[in-house]
């Protein structure tokens, strides 16, 4: 990334003094303070207030912080959820390379250059939970543009930093998963505007619980899609060999679009439970996001599921 002003410098040092927990809203009221916006800014200011279009209550921040899956730190999640929040994301980089003009190797600072947009989106896990999350990230396909993918790309492959000192469970002989996880969309899955990259939620940098410093969130897939603590994004030319897809190729497909008329082999996928109720409701085609049909235009989704 191409560091613009002179301004940066002065405002990184400023940023770097309020600490990697400092909310949005204290270093964006320090960004204008500083008199900065747009791309010189380390933190972009946030423009209004998300709307939220969902239809559902925003879920209680509790609840999305605690009943997580992170299955490198247990299988459990409120266990996970402890263990993962004590994770030291201090030196992290992204490497972001392969089938492309510009690989990068972006370090925290460097995401935090992107404009950073507050995004409300129903999130629903393949185990059929719910819950509705305004997320803090900036579209994928902007740093796809910036690194410029070559015409050979057609898939996108994300994996997990691969540190088992850092990750228990990668760590041990009897793993819950194989690990490194890895994660993957077809190119025009990832350039789609609602895919985002996420580095934070609730106004705040995502904890390690959520996946911090960065992670993928696809809202119209089932939760395993959306991948925690990026290390790498390569640009491929094949459909990469996913973690659930290959340790249970029969529940867990490729394309994982959340579907209510294609059930899990164990259980019916036509409603989802949201956390902090106990009602259920009805599970929506691509979890609501109907903007996203063309990309499966003429697919089977019983087959490719
Ligand atoms: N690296 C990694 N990413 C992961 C997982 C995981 O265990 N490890 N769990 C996935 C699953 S199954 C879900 S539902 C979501 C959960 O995200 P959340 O805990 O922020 O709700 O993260 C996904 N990303
Ligand atoms: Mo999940």
């Amino acid at each position: 990334m191409q560091i613009t002003s002179e301004e940066f410098f002065k405002a990184r040092r400023e940023f770097i003094k309020l600490g990697a927990m400092a909310s949005l809203a204290a270093i964006n009221a320090k960004a204008s303070e500083l008199g900065l916006s747009g791309d010189d800014a380390f933190f972009t200011v946030l423009k209004s207030k998300a709307e939220n279009e969902t239809g559902r209550a925003i879920t209680d921040f509790d609840d999305a912080t605690s009943y997580v899956n992170f299955y490198e730190f247990s299988t459990n999640k409120a266990i996970a959820a402890k263990k993962a929040n004590a994770l030291d994301i201090s030196g992290w980089s992204v490497e972001v390379g392969g089938l492309c003009e510009r690989p990068m190797r972006l370090n925290y600072d460097d995401l935090l250059k992107f404009k950073l947009q507050k995004r409300i989106y129903r999130f629903r896990c393949v185990e059929a939970w719910s819950m509705v999350v305004p997320w803090v990230g900036f579209e994928l396909a902007r740093l796809l543009e910036l690194v410029r993918p070559a015409s050979e790309a057609k898939y996108v492959k994300f994996t997990t930093l691969y540190d088992p000192q850092k990750f228990p469970d990668q760590a041990s002989s009897f793993g819950a998963i194989p690990y490194p996880y890895v994660e993957g969309l077809r190119l025009d899955e990832a350039m789609h505007p609602l895919t985002l990259l996420a580095v934070g939620m609730y106004d705040k940098p995502l904890l390690g619980a959520n996946g911090a410093p960065v992670r993928l969130v696809v809202p119209w897939k089932y939760g395993f899609k959306s991948i925690k603590s990026i290390s790498k994004i390569e640009l491929i030319d094949k459909q990469p060999p996913t973690t659930w897809q290959t340790l249970a190729p029969d529940e867990y497909g490729f394309y994982a679009n959340v579907n209510p008329d294609v059930a899990h082999p164990r259980w019916s996928q036509a409603k989802e439970r949201m956390l902090g109720s106990f009602s259920r409701v009805n599970t929506l085609l691509f979890n609501g996001y109907d903007e996203v049909a063309p990309l499966y235009a003429g697919m089977d989704l019983r087959a490719f599921y």
